[in-house]
């Protein structure tokens, strides 16, 4: 049976302050040659949405405490891009979305959280947590508050601009695991330390592997291996070796292969219906290797190994 593929093209860098981020969806798309890559690897392409949101590189918004930044753009931004999702969602295909800056994760899962009525696990592969507020957040970027927004820690749609985003059941932190983390935001007061999300650090990376991690995230956001898992993958979790082209650097991230692994293992599980890839900007130094092991990583969510497993031939 041929798989059936929708794909969202969400280019909007409103949740961070660097311009180039927008166009990360059709340079992933079009460069990495996906739209052949996933076909010869059995996939039908049923639709490609695309939403492009420009801004200008000179357009730096100053932080106000307990607000969003370009809070009005942002907000419109994610509502159109939750709204188109849901409507990939309705066809029941796989859907693979392109960012963008991580905030597009707020309405993709979001839209994930409406169609599957809340129960709905997460793995966020990110150097970040993602899970400031506007109250928490120095930096009032909203693609450092999708995590907070979806387990409902403050209420997104009482801020400007997120007027027209739609009601979504809470994303319950015990469904949620963030693997690669490496850089939290100190002093804050964090609520994902006090939630039951499963938190993997580089630490435990590198004590444990990464194979035995990936294992024990699916294992805990989803041990009765029948919830669907949305994967969402920012491509800043890499190591900046691997993935420089990127606006938050941070050092002793995954190398190459262990970037694969996660998204190799939760291809098989069978349970993964939707995947993020963000964060990818292809104005930055380093972009083509960057776009190369985005597209890589990709294919490999979508099933492609490096050989088929022997004991399947
Ligand atoms: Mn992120």
């Amino acid at each position: 049976m041929q798989k059936e593929l929708n794909v969202l093209l969400a280019g909007s860098a409103w949740g961070q302050n660097f311009s180039g981020v927008e166009k990360g969806p059709e340079a992933v798309w079009e460069q990495g040659e996906l739209e052949r890559k996933v076909t010869n690897l059995g996939w039908n392409i049923a639709q490609v949405e695309r939403h492009q949101f420009e801004r200008q590189a000179a357009d730096k918004p100053s932080p106000v405490k307990g607000t969003i930044n370009d809070s009005k753009e942002v907000g419109q931004a994610l509502s159109t891009i939750c709204a188109s999702a849901g409507e990939l969602n309705a066809h029941d295909n796989f859907l693979l979305t392109l960012g963008g800056d991580h905030s597009i994760a707020l309405a993709t899962i979001a839209a994930a959280l409406i169609a599957t009525k809340g129960e709905l696990c997460v793995i966020w592969v990110d150097a970040h947590e993602d899970f400031n507020t506007p109250e928490t957040s120095s930096s009032g970027k909203c693609h450092g508050m999708p995590l907070a927004a979806l387990t409902h820690a403050f209420d997104i749609r009482k801020c400007k601009g997120f007027e027209n985003f739609p009601e979504f059941p809470p994303l319950k932190s015990e469904n949620l695991a963030l693997i690669g983390t490496r850089d939290i935001d100190g002093g804050v007061h964090n609520k994902i330390h006090e939630s039951k999300a499963k938190i993997y650090t580089m630490a435990e990376i590198d004590q444990y592997g990464i194979g035995p991690i990936i294992d024990h995230a699916i294992e805990a956001v989803n041990p009765g291996g029948n919830l669907p898992i949305h994967l969402s993958y920012d491509i800043d979790a890499l190591d900046p070796a691997v993935a420089p082209a990127t606006g938050t650097r941070v050092h002793g991230g995954l190398t190459y292969r262990e970037g694969h692994l996660i998204a190799e293992h939760l291809a098989e599980t069978g349970c993964l219906k939707s995947v993020d890839l963000v964060e990818v900007n292809p104005e930055m130094p380093g972009a083509d290797i960057t776009i190369n092991v985005a597209t890589k990583i990709i294919m490999s969510a979508l099933g492609q190994r490096i050989m088929p497993k022997w004991l399947e031939m």
